[in-house]
């Protein structure tokens, strides 16, 4: 007998008809998701962010441990700190650190080492990794391990940009490299890492996207 506690699973059956359409407006949704690089500084309600954080928080996770901390920027001073040693460390990649063969795979994105984003955009949102977990007891600091972490957070953060998405906000995962400027800036404890920087916002109005496209289904699904 397992000692833990089991509940009956809240599932609600979708009638065959109805399961298509959902599944085909989803897919219609989020067909027209791009990566944007181009925000307006324009405001919108702070529980679209809120909403997606709850709803990335919903994720699955190795063990369920829930490895993960969104923090979340609106301080302009703050942002412009991050666009400062985000250009630093960037600005450094471009010009010194990515091989030939790095550059070439990104110039259909034209991207440089300017990101003006992190300023315009309203909300920053960095996902932080917990690699371990750290509780402080009479004996001192206990630390327990985190199974997954990697899988879990890219899960959870596929979740936030698909939220994100369909309350009609853009966004941008940025990578800046390497971010550990980000822990000091925002002040993360020493069993947190950066994961991803995620823009958020309106896009400009005249934003533009790189003119490429995904694979076909062909091409990525394989069914025996
Ligand atoms: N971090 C850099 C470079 C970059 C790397 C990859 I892989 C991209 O898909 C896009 C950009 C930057 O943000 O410009």
């Amino acid at each position: 007998m397992n000692p833990h506690k089991h509940v009956p699973l809240d599932f609600k059956r979708m009638p065959p008809a109805e399961q298509l359409s959902a599944s085909r407006e989803f897919l219609g949704r989020m067909a027209s998701r791009r990566s944007v690089r181009f925000f307006s500084s324009e405001p919108f309600s702070f529980e679209l962010i809120e909403n997606a954080i709850r709803c990335a928080s919903l994720a699955p996770s190795g063990a369920n441990q829930q490895p993960w901390t969104f923090v979340v920027v609106k301080d302009p001073e703050i942002k412009r700190k991050i666009r400062e040693a985000a250009e630093a460390e960037e600005r450094e990649s471009y010009e010194h650190r990515m091989p030939a063969d790095w550059l070439e795979a990104l110039a259909p994105l034209g991207t440089d080492w300017h990101k003006e984003f992190l300023e315009t955009a309203p909300y920053l949102i960095v996902v932080f990794r917990i690699d371990f977990g750290l509780t402080q007891t009479a004996e001192g600091e206990m630390k327990t391990k985190h199974y997954y972490v990697q899988e879990s957070v890219g899960i959870a953060t596929g979740f936030l940009l698909a939220a994100l998405h369909m309350s009609g906000l853009a966004t941008l995962t940025h990578t800046p490299s390497p971010m550990g400027f980000l822990s000091s800036i925002l002040n993360r404890p020493k069993n947190e890492r950066p994961f991803v920087l995620i823009p958020v916002g309106l896009p400009a109005p005249d934003a533009t996207v790189p003119a490429i496209t995904k694979k076909s289904i062909a091409e990525v699904m394989e069914v025996r």
